[in-house]
Order: structure tokens, then sequence, then C-alpha cells
């Protein structure tokens, strides 16, 4: 150890206590080593089904998490094992029956059985989705797989605390003490080497970069993406080289940037200490890239790194095992004749460690085969009365025999088996056969609890338990540009809302490209209402971030068509996030954006079908004015979800009636609006697209059809009372416009009307839909009229299901 490292050892008391930690440390890098050894010999086994391990990053983890603090954040990936155990959110056990798949959340409380092993998270959320104290713990947001998909939510921790430090209430809120201290928090980023080369860390880094917020990014250096060689990966083969611009300078905010490397303990800990004090004190970024980490049983199960390693960086990856080089480091140390340890004691030690993980591996395994010995037990015992009984009882005894000797069964074995026994019996009655069958039912439905529960909030601050409140209005027919009713609507919010925050690419200083938030900035500040740079994917990552420190940001989207930037971490993390934690983890992030009909092939998208299949998990709003999308904001801010609000972008100089309750009327989600009853043809569509409709059916009338019109107001969740079946069984016909591709939202709307509310039994003629044309749309006005559903195409549709359906009183027009 060097003179200038802070591992001080002044006094024999304190080097007691510095001794003890070292030990400490060293126990936990041979316990995080061990589960790793033993783990892969686990998938190897057949009793899990794929392990990725942190072994070879032990040291810099130990080090790292000797700065976390209870308030702090990690945002990271699969290597990460010895940091969950050295902040103590993961013990071995609980390591194991992730990687059992166990779905028991009080063994498994990353999530659940859900995620992969090696896929980490603590428990942010009570049992009734109120947030715990985060400042009692330390806490880890939800890992998930796709490389560098840690990173855009890591920018949003982090700069929670710069934002707590300067809101000018907050803070000192009661409410808000559980999700600060004074803005002191550090939120830790983790990643490696290889996926440095993903778009969403440099996004990332230049933001954090800008904003300066208090970030620690951690880079574990292992050289390797898999098979593929750092210098495959990175400009000059370093992260921190190709980084080196970002430093700051007296004159220049910018990041610090460490290089330490992973095998050095001494230094790792100087280094990580001296990091995250600049982090949290300074608030500004750093970047400590640990080199020479290695991996020292490969990328992961699936396969043998002897494949693309050669000899000489096999052994080198042997020689510099961070662990053997503590080993040295420790009987090395010698402080004026005071010693750590013996490598009698260190051995011990490690013989400890493997008996220690042996143990707890034993332990989750009986653990996780018990829950399902219960399962296993009453299927037996159905089954073989059955048996008893059933004509069939030969074939069916022999499922119930093969069942019970079948190594390790799972539920799936026990369901195949209990309900081919059941089809077996299929012509019989008896009350053996309904007792297996109620029994199945039973399980199944239990195990949708098990695997398919918390894609939405099922606790009281799901939107759906958010009463609607209708605007009001005056006697005076007061008209204002549709743009007013959201300002003066942002406005209420953000006076009543301290915790609101809304930011995007011109939302600050200008106030939106459609003037929504004129004045705002000016009003509330620059922290409330900002501008940011040009980054879609990491805008919504500000959004998910602050959204799990308890702030409500609404994250501005400047178009719809833009949205695809973001839609790889909404798909992936933003709208699995309660589904993945099981219910542990939320970020009720509002994306508030624009689109439909407007000009040109990226000014006038409705990809709604790409958004509604992969945002399951959020909710999708489509108000076809600014009124009903204010109504929208209002019921979001009220509950704790995310969603997405499209805004029409042809709506914002449509005049609207003024309400009076600006700020507290509030639109339910899943709820359709009959605009105009009627008795021949029920008509579906929403958005900008529905006001064209509106048109069509007055034209339609002229032409003596009585169109009942729905507008479906949201896409996500979709008519959850069955409105739309009810109208169809007055009018007996069904006509879907919307202005997605063939096949996309349409299909979505078709399925969730014919199959799913049964419409199809009340139908007298075909459905019928209209779709725009499968390419972009053409611009100016005559490319949206030939590219979009139009007025005329909607009429001429409608009037061909009457003349279809009775061609004397509707003769065919063309
Ligand atoms: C977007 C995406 N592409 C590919 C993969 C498959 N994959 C998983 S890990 C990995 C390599 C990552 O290497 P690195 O970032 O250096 O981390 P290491 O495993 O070496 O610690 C790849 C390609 C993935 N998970 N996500
Ligand atoms: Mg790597």
């Amino acid at each position: 150890m060097g003179k200038e490292s802070t591992i001080e050892t002044t006094t024999s008391i304190d080097f007691e206590a510095f001794k003890q930690s070292v030990l400490a440390d060293f126990k936990l890098a041979n316990i995080s080593r061990e589960t790793s050894l033993l783990g892969r010999r686990e998938v190897l086994t057949g009793k899990a089904k794929f392990g990725i391990f942190g072994d070879g990053k032990e040291l810099a983890q130990l080090a790292l998490a000797k700065q976390f603090k209870n308030g702090d954040f990690r945002s990271g990936y699969y290597r990460d094992q010895t940091l969950m155990m050295a902040i103590d959110q993961l013990t071995v056990q609980q390591y194991f029956a992730g990687l059992y798949a166990h779905t028991d959340v009080q063994q498994e409380p990353q999530s659940a059985g859900r995620q992969m092993g090696g896929h980490y998270s603590t428990r942010n959320l009570d049992e009734n989705g109120e947030w715990k104290d985060l400042m009692a713990q330390k806490n880890s947001s939800a890992d998930i797989s796709p490389t560098a998909g840690q990173m855009p939510r890591l920018l949003g921790l982090a700069q929670a605390s710069k934002v707590y430090r300067e809101h000018p209430t907050l803070k000192d809120l009661e409410e808000f003490k559980k999700f600060t201290n004074g803005g002191n928090e550090v939120a830790f980023g983790t990643i490696g080497d290889a996926s440095t080369s993903e778009g969403p860390f440099w996004e990332t880094i230049n933001a954090a970069g800008v904003l300066q917020v208090p970030m620690v990014m951690s880079i574990w250096d292992d050289g390797y993406g898999i098979s593929v060689p750092r210098e495959f990966q990175t400009t000059k083969g370093s992260i921190s080289e190709a980084l080196s611009g970002m430093q700051r300078t007296k004159d220049k905010k910018g990041y610090e940037i460490f290089v330490t490397k992973g095998w050095d303990y001494a230094h790792l800990v100087e280094t990580y200490e001296k990091a995250v004090k600049i982090a949290r004190e300074e608030q500004v970024p750093v970047l400590v890239h640990v080199k020479e980490v290695n991996q020292p049983q490969g990328h992961s199960t699936s396969g043998s790194h002897e494949r693309y390693k050669d000899e000489a960086r096999l052994q080198w990856e042997s020689d510099f095992d961070c662990i053997a080089k503590f080993k040295e480091w420790i009987l090395a140390f010698d402080a004026n004749g005071l010693n750590i340890a013996t490598a009698e004691e260190l051995e011990a030690i490690q013989k400890e460690a493997k008996k220690e993980v042996r143990d707890m591996k034993n332990a989750a395994w009986k653990a996780y085969t018990e829950d399902i010995k219960n399962d296993l037990a009453s299927a037996l015992s159905y089954i073989s009365a059955l048996g008893n009984v059933s004509e069939n009882g030969v074939f069916i005894n022999k499922l119930g025999d093969e069942l019970k000797n079948a190594m390790e069964p799972i539920r799936r074995d026990i369901l195949v088996a209990a309900r081919k026994a059941l089809r077996l019996a299929r012509n019989e009655n008896s009350a053996e056969k309904t007792a297996l069958g109620n029994w199945i039912k039973k399980v199944v439905s239990e195990n949708h609890e098990t695997y398919s529960s918390f894609l939405y909030s099922e606790t009281s601050d799901s939107v759906l338990n958010v009463s609607p409140i209708a605007p009001t209005y005056d006697n005076e027919v007061k008209l204002e540009d549709g743009r007013i009713i959201l300002k003066d609507n942002y406005e209420y919010i953000l006076k009543n809302r301290p915790e609101v925050l809304i930011f995007g690419e011109d939302a600050g200083k200008i106030g939106g490209v459609n003037q929504t938030l004129e004045g705002m900035q000016d009003q509330f500040g620059e922290l409330r209402v900002s501008d940011t740079g040009i980054r879609e994917c990491t805008i919504i990552g500000q959004g998910i971030g602050m959204a799990m420190r308890g702030l409500r940001p609404i994250a501005e989207i400047q178009y719809l068509d833009y949205l695809l930037y973001a839609i790889q971490v909404l798909s992936d993390d933003l709208s699995t996030l309660q589904y993945r934690t099981k219910g542990g983890q939320k970020a009720p992030l509002i994306i508030s954006t624009r689109g439909h009909r407007l000009e040109g092939i990226w000014h006038s998208g409705s990809p709604m079908g790409m958004i509604i299949n992969s945002l399951r998990g959020m909710h999708v709003c489509v108000p076809r004015n600014m009124t009903k999308a204010a109504g929208f904001y209002n019921t979001l801010l009220d509950a704790s979800e995310p969603a997405v609000v499209i805004e029409p972008l042809n709506g914002y100089r449509t005049k609207e009636r003024m309400p009076t309750n600006i700020g507290q009327f509030k639109e339910a989600l899943g709820v359709p609006e009959i605009v105009k009853e009627g008795t021949d043809i029920t008509l579906v569509s929403y958005g900008s697209t529905f006001n064209l409709c509106e048109i069509a059916v007055q034209q339609l009338l002229e032409l003596g059809i009585s169109v009942e019109l729905i507008d479906a107001q949201t896409l996500l969740p979709f008519d959850i009372n069955h409105m739309i079946v009810k109208s169809i069984e007055k009018t007996n016909r069904l006509f879907i416009v919307d202005e997605d591709v063939s096949s996309g939202a349409t299909a979505f709307m078709l399925d969730k009307i014919l199959v799913e509310q049964n419409a199809y039994a009340f139908l007298d003629s075909a459905p019928v839909t209209l779709s725009a044309k499968d390419h972009r749309p053409a611009y100016g006005s005559d490319g949206d009229y030939f590219s979009k559903p139009n007025i005329e195409d909607i009429v001429e549709k409608a009037y061909g299901i009457m003349n279809e359906f009775d061609p004397e009183s509707y003769p065919s027009i063309y």
C-alpha cells in the first residue's frame, strides 16, 4: 500500500477496525466467488436454466459499496452480485432462489422469479404499492437485459438529487423526506466495457455532463463483450481515453475521470472514496474506468471462453484474479509490524465461505422444491382418484405414475399430466372428474397471479381508481385555442403540485413548439419547466429515474414520430417495471407527445399498432381534443402509473370551450364516449381522425344513415366496461376508422370488440375497417388526403355497409 493511500493505520484501534473491514471484504469476495462457481454448476447440472455471474468483479464492487449510502441508487447490470450483497440487498440464498426462478417474492425479492438470475432490484414499495422510506435503505433500480438499457434511467436517478437540492420547497416537505436528504444522494451506474458501444451509453454520458448530476459511472472493463474484444468496441480501445475530452477543467464543467485496476484493492478503495465525494458534494458526474478485471468462468453458462481467449490471456486472468491478488496484498501488508492475517487465517475464511454458500444454496433449493411439492401431492391424489373410477383408469394412472417418478418436476409437468388426465375422462361424469377440473382451474388461476400479475398497478394508485370529474362550463360560450386549455391546465398543475417537472426539446424558454407551455418557465423557473437536448431516449430516462425517486415528471417528446428513438427504453424499461419487480417498483412517468395528421412522412405518423403492442404495461391515451388531453393529465397525476398522452397535432389552434374547472376535471381511462347516438352503424375511432368521422357522420345523416359514433379515448386500456358491444347489440354493424397502417391499431380494436367482447354474435353485416395506406403519409394536404382516411372515404365505406345490406334503399353510389 502506498503512502498516499487513504487507508490510514495510525492507531491500533483504527488498525483493528481497518483489519476487520478488510477481512469482511475478503470474506464477502469469497462468498460471492463461491456463489458464482456453485451457480454455474447448478446450471450445468440442469437445476437452473441460465447463469451469468459476477466473478472477477468482486473487489471493485466492494470498494464501491463502501461509499454507497442509504438513499443512494444503483442502476447496473448482471455482474453486480457482490455490490448487491455488500449493500445488504442480496443474500446468497436469494441469489440461488433467483437462479432457480423461485416465484415466492419472500424468497426471491429481486423479481419473484420473473427475471433471469443476475438481474437485481430492491423492493421500494410496500404491499399497498406505497413508497417505502427510500432513505432508510440502499436502493437499486431493477435491471434489464438489453446492454446499456440501465443508462437512461441512471440519468434521472442522478438528476433527482439535483432537483431535490435546488427545489425551493420539496426537500422540506415531510412526504419527500423518504426520498432525499437535501439532494445528497448519488446514483451509481455500472456497465461492461463492450456495452459502452451502445447509443444510450453515449447519450446518457453527454446528457449527464451537460446537466452536471451526481452520477458515478463505473465501467467493469474485462476486455470482452462475450467473445468480441475491446478493440472492436471502443475508439483507442479505452473508454476513459475516448471520453477524455469530457474531463472537466478549471474553466469548463465536465466529468471527473478516474482510472483504476480491478485487482488493486487499495487503489480501488481510494479511488471510490475520492470519486464519490466529488459526485456527492459537488454534484459532478464521475467516471471510474476499472481496467484489468476479468471473468474467470467466461461470459455465461452458454459457452466457454476458451473458444476466444488465447493461452496468454487465460494465464493472465488466472495470475491477476482479483481474489488471489487481494490475498497476496493482505499477506504482504505490513504497517510498522501490524499485519492483517496469516495464510492459514485467510484459508480458514475461504473454507468458511465455501461452506456457507453451499448451505445457503441447499436451503434455496429446498424452499424452491417444497413449494412445488404441495402442488405435486395434490395433483397426484386428484389424478389417482379419477384413475380409480374412470373407464380410462389405466391410462390416467399411467400419467400419475409418470408424474410421480419424474425427476424434479416443475409446475408445467404437473399441469400437463393433470390436464391430459382430465381429457381422458371427457366422456364421463364423476365427482372425481369435477374435483380434478376444479383443482386445475384453481392452480391455473393462482399461477396467473404468480406469472402474470402487476403488468399494471394492482393497488390503490391504479388509474382505474381515479374518479372522473366532468369539465364544467359557464353559460357564456367562451372559445379558446386548444393550446390555451392545455396551458391553463399546466399552470394549475404546476401551482398545485410542486413535485411536477416538465421538460423536453423547446419546452422551456419558448414554451413548446405549440405554445402549450407558454410563459410557464418564466412563472415557475428553469427547474420546473426546462429545455433538454435533442435526445428522446434519455429524456425518457430522466423521467423514469426521477419518477423512481418520488418526483412527478412529465417528459415531452416533441412529435409522436420521434417516439421511435425512445421506444426501446419505454418498452424494455418503463413498461416492464411493475411486472418485472412484481409490484416492487414503479415509475409513474407521464409522456406528453403529439401526433396524427399533420404533413409529411415524419410529422404525421400514427404508428399506434407499434406503440400499443410494445408498451403493454403503460397506458396509451389518444384524446380527440385538448380538453380531453388535459383531463387525462389530471387523471394520471392522481394515479401512479406510467402513460403516454398523444395530443392531436392539428388541434392546438382549434377552438374549444374553456372549462371553468380547469386543472380539476378528470377523464376516465378505458371508458369510450358515445359522442352521437345512432341506430344503423357503430363507428369507432379516436384522435384526430375521430374529428373527421364527426363530420362524416353528419353527411351520412343526409344520406339517411344513422351512425352511433364512439370515441375510444384510450387504447390501453380499451373499453373496460364493454360499451362498444352494447352499441353493436343495437346497430348490428361495426365500422372502425383508424389512421394507423392496415392491421395496426385496427386489428387490436377488432380483436377486442369481436373476440373479447363477443360482438360477432350481434353482427348482421361484415365488420368494416378503414385505415391509412401502408406507407407513411405523403407531404401536403393532398398527401394527407390520399394517404390517410378522409371524410369521403369514411362516408362511402359506411354507405357501402348499408348498400350491401339494403341496396334498394341505399343504391350504389358508383
Ligand atoms: C441490446 C443487446 N444486445 C446483445 C445482448 C447480448 N449480450 C449480453 S451480454 C453481452 C456482452 C456485454 O459485454 P460487456 O458490456 O463487456 O459486459 P460483460 O459481460 O463483459 O461484463 C451481449 C452482447 C444484449 N443483452 N442486449
Ligand atoms: Mg466486458
